[in-house]
């Protein structure tokens, strides 16, 4: 018994113990998995940014129809973009851990050489500033997208400086219906409304919650019963876009639909006349 253990000592279990002092960090990069994972996490970025400008260009029901929804899609897709390394790194460990050590099998001792990077003061200290980097662009990112977005929806991105039309919006089970007070309060249940002039919509609703989404504007407000709220937005293109409720309001929401129009000037005169408004 005493013989066999001098002459064959049992194997070193595997262990997450740190490695010893010396080069750790070079000692770490030699292993052969980090290479392997190095290069999957590449190509996983790689392939993820295409995929978050298709998913950022996409969202909302084709392209935008204001620099509003325009300047939301672009935070979309650069929120997606500086996230797509650290999806990268997520991918590139669960398909090494899946089709690289997941052929250890039986009574194999796994490789001893790997101990986990445990207590490596460079590695932590990358990590920690790269981490802090990202966070405070994407904050800084936040900060000022937001005030860009506020200062659309106040109408800033009118090209002639006009004054901005009320349109009155009320949401019921289960229509929208917009009323324009300045214009002798003539109403309608599709919404129509001039090309590059800002608009101001107050929502509100009849009964339920339901919720204003104008989708590729980007204006997207509650409709509270017995509560006013506003939105606002300046169309900056011609067409006919989806207009839903975005709040579950009973059996049928999903049919809360209609459309905004867009029109030139000369088609929103003469829309106007057929409603018996003369400018
Ligand atoms: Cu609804």
């Amino acid at each position: 018994m005493s013989q066999d253990l001098e002459t064959s000592p049992p194997p070193e279990p595997p262990t997450n113990r740190p490695l010893p002092p010396g080069d750790r960090l070079g000692t770490f990069l030699a292993r052969p998995y980090v290479k392997h994972i190095a290069i999957i996490w590449v190509i996983c970025t790689l392939i993820w940014i295409p995929i978050a400008y298709w998913l950022s260009d996409n969202m909302g029901a084709g392209p935008a129809a204001s620099k509003l929804m325009g300047a939301l899609k672009e935070t979309v897709f650069v929120f997606t973009l500086v996230s797509a390394p650290l999806m990268g790194f997520v991918l590139a460990v669960i398909l090494y851990s899946w089709l690289g050590w997941g052929r250890v099998s039986g009574d194999e001792v796994p490789d001893l050489k790997n101990p986990a990077i445990k207590g490596n003061p460079i590695a932590i200290t990358i990590w920690t500033i790269v981490v802090s980097f990202l966070a405070f662009f994407l904050v800084t990112w936040g900060i000022v997208e937001y005030t860009v977005v506020n200062n659309y929806a106040a109408g800033s991105d009118n090209p002639e400086k006009l004054e901005p039309l009320e349109v009155h919006v009320t949401g019921q089970q289960w229509i929208w219906s917009f009323s324009y007070p300045e214009q002798n309060g003539i109403s309608s249940e599709t919404l129509f409304l001039p090309h590059n002039r800002p608009v101001v919509f107050k929502v509100t609703s009849e009964d339920v919650i339901h919720n204003f989404w104008i989708v590729p504007m980007g204006v997207k407000i509650d409709a509270n019963p017995g509560e006013v709220t506003l939105a606002g937005v300046t169309p900056d293109t011609l067409g006919s876009f989806p207009i839903r409720c975005a709040e579950l309001c009973g059996m049928h929401h999903a049919f809360m639909q209609t459309q905004a129009v867009v029109l030139d000037k000369a088609d929103w005169n003469s829309w106007l006349a057929s409603m018996g408004v003369t400018s």
